[in-house]
């Protein structure tokens, strides 16, 4: 079928909004031709306003580990609107929220609930600066931690896919505090930290990086990490916002045994509504007010049919842990049918990147360990990959610095259906 409706929205979309979208990866700038517009969506399947069905494997960016519109989720969220759509004022679903994220991440001993994971990172470093005192903060190119002045410098994601790591206006200053060190590259951090005695308020880090194409740490990485920023009285943030509930109940800190000071946390969380979270020690987060001097506050922080949905996806997470083995063993598969073509391949669980490294069509083995490596990538072929991929029914991140996420809705044989075309590619 084709997508007549679609194009005539981008049209008129074109006219209203920025590039038509609003999200700058969302409008396929890298990948050539117009984004269909969704119509709804259920389980693994997008379904556009033409009525092409997509097999999903975006996953709304990550929200999505269950699949689309999970049953129990919609029934709690419907009936959570009728009680009101939101109150400025505490409920009884964001202290059980908060206990459960505490529960799942011992690490935060106490959170805040935000609106998106840009303000959960935002926020997290004015607490690391008010906690310590100090300006500075270490951050990886290649990473990507929402859109605040300051975390936009070298950034990863849509600011890869656009190749301008850095915004326009960003004031010189912000940019100034922000340190870039190289992801994987422990001399790069410590040289920062030795240029900048005492003034390094926080390293902040992908525990896997998934903004430059997926990107593990390599060995005894997040571990440097950690002991550098503790011997320099620095605070580790892990920006958790995919791994969060992706890589395992616990996160990174489950996933690799590292702990972090404070974990951002977004997606998954909210179940696919707008929330996001931020948390750490008892220690460091009651510098946050109206406990502490460091100011952040929100509209619709804690927003009641948000928190419903975030609730009842980390329940069934809860109740079922062997989602995890589940989703890890497909995306497993889907490995191996890249790895079949000759592609370079990233994995973290459920989390996979096909690189189109130089020399691929050779089969010419290559690593992607950094932002570096990522850039170096063919990025016609990977258009090219995309395009014959969604013309088989196949919806993949419309970018080579994006991830590739399998949910529980992703049954073995729509993963090994997607394998053969993997194959036949
Ligand atoms: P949001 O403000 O988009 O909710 O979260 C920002 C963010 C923070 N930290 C990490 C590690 C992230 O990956 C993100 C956002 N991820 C991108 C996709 N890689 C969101 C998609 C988009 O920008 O449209």
């Amino acid at each position: 079928m084709g997508r007549m409706v679609s194009d005539q929205l981008f049209e008129r979309a074109n006219r209203r909004m920025p590039g038509g979208v609003n999200s700058p990866v969302r409008a396929f700038g890298a990948v050539g031709g117009n984004p269909f517009f969704v119509e709804r969506a259920e389980g693994p399947w997008l379904y556009d306003v033409d009525g092409n069905r997509y097999l999903d494997y975006v996953c709304s960016w990550g929200p999505g580990i269950l699949g689309h519109a999970h049953p129990r989720v919609i029934r709690a969220v419907q009936k959570a609107c009728g009680r009101g759509l939101t109150y400025g004022a505490p409920t009884l679903g964001e202290v059980e929220l908060a206990e459960r994220i505490a529960a799942c991440v011992p690490d935060v001993e106490m959170v805040r609930l935000v609106s998106s994971g840009t303000e959960a990172v935002m926020s997290a470093v004015r607490v690391a600066r008010g906690y310590t005192g100090r300006e500075k903060i270490i951050k990886f190119a290649g990473n990507y931690h929402g859109h605040s002045d300051g975390l936009l410098v070298k950034a990863g994601s849509g600011l890869m896919t656009q190749s301008v790591p850095d915004s326009a206006g960003v004031p010189a200053g912000y940019a100034a505090s922000t340190l870039t060190a190289v992801y994987n590259d422990q001399e790069s951090v410590r040289r920062l930290m030795e240029e900048n005695p005492g003034q390094v308020a926080a390293i902040v880090v992908e525990p896997v990086a998934a903004n430059m194409g997926v990107v593990p740490p390599g060995a005894g990485f997040l571990e440097f990490l950690r002991e550098i920023t503790k011997a320099q009285g620095a605070l580790l943030i892990f920006d958790e916002v995919i791994t969060g509930f992706r890589l395992a109940l616990g996160g990174a800190t489950q996933y690799t045994g590292v702990h972090a000071d404070l974990h951002t946390f977004g997606k998954i969380v909210g179940g696919g509504m707008p929330l996001a979270a931020y948390g750490g020690s008892r220690d460091i987060m009651s510098c946050v007010a109206p406990l502490g001097a460091v100011y952040q506050a929100g509209t619709l922080s804690g927003n009641p049919v948000a928190v419903t949905a975030g609730l009842e996806t980390l329940q069934i997470l809860m109740e079922d842990p062997g989602i995890y083995d589940r989703i890890d063993a497909r995306a497993g598969k889907l490995e191996e049918a890249f790895r079949g073509r000759g592609l370079t391949v990233n994995r973290a669980g459920s989390l996979l990147s096909a690189f189109f490294t130089p020399g691929w069509e050779r089969r010419e083995a290559a690593v992607v360990e950094n932002y570096e490596d990522a850039c170096g990538c063919d990025r016609e072929a990977f258009a090219d990959y995309f395009n014959r991929m969604l013309s088989r029914g196949i919806y993949v991140a419309p970018s080579q610095f994006e991830a590739m996420f399998v949910s529980d809705a992703h049954t073995e044989e729509l993963v090994e259906e997607t394998c053969q075309v993997i194959g036949d590619l």
